[in-house]
């Protein structure tokens, strides 16, 4: 598998106009969203993880097979930006689901021991209105012995019905390779014909 990283940007009219499908990974700061991407493309330090929160400010596209996208995008609360600055991340978000062309579908990714909540279920509630088809990845789940692990699936599951949940571990790389499978599967990222562009983006 190949891939490289192409650009990041901060608002839609920077980012990259063609007609490659993307995938973008958003979800809370330090979910994990880089590290699964690194774990997907088998590649370790392609997007900048980091042990504090935050580490990801910008959005990074990068380029896979040279066939289709991953966009990591920044994530949310982390503690230290301040208001402003979260609330312009969070508009720029919405602004990305509902207009940005390219984009097949979304992973939304969430650390395994947390719970649901607000946050999740807009971006959920968003993807279903836009139609965009999302799977939740589950990240961290070598934090959790397997009766725990399928609990807590279970339980995430109830509420976002719609999407395939899917515990994944970056650190021990268990889930990862059937998780791309899918992905590859379900948003047929062979095929590179069916967007199209007119207005910028
Ligand atoms: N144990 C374990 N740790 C993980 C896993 N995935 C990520 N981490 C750790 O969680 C922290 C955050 O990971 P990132 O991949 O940077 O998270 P992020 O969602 O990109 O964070 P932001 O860029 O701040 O939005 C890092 O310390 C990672 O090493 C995992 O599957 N298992
Ligand atoms: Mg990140």
């Amino acid at each position: 598998m190949k891939s490289k990283f192409i650009k990041s940007a901060t608002e839609l009219q920077h980012c990259p106009y063609d007609k490659l499908k993307e995938v973008a990974f958003l979800g809370r700061s330090n979910a994990g969203k880089s590290s699964l991407i690194n774990s997907l493309l088998n590649r370790k330090g392609l997007a900048k993880v980091s042990g504090t929160p935050g580490k990801t400010r910008l959005m990074n596209f990068f380029l896979v097979n040279e066939r289709y996208r991953f966009v990591d995008l920044p994530g949310y609360g982390y503690a230290a930006v301040s208001d402003k600055e979260k609330e312009k991340w969070a508009k720029f978000i919405e602004e990305f689901l509902f207009y940005r062309k390219n984009l097949m579908g979304i992973v939304l990714v969430m650390d395994i021991r947390r719970k649901w909540a607000d946050y999740e279920q807009s971006l959920y509630n968003l993807s279903l209105n836009k139609g965009i088809p999302g799977i939740l990845a589950l990240t961290k789940s070598d934090k959790l012995n397997q009766t725990k692990t399928s609990k807590a699936v279970k339980l995430i599951k109830k509420s976002c019905p719609i999407w395939d949940v899917m515990p994944v571990s970056s650190l021990k790389k268990t889930g990862v390779q059937e998780m791309h499978k899918y992905m590859f599967k379900i948003w047929n990222l062979k095929e590179n014909k069916d967007i199209e562009l007119d207005a910028r983006g």
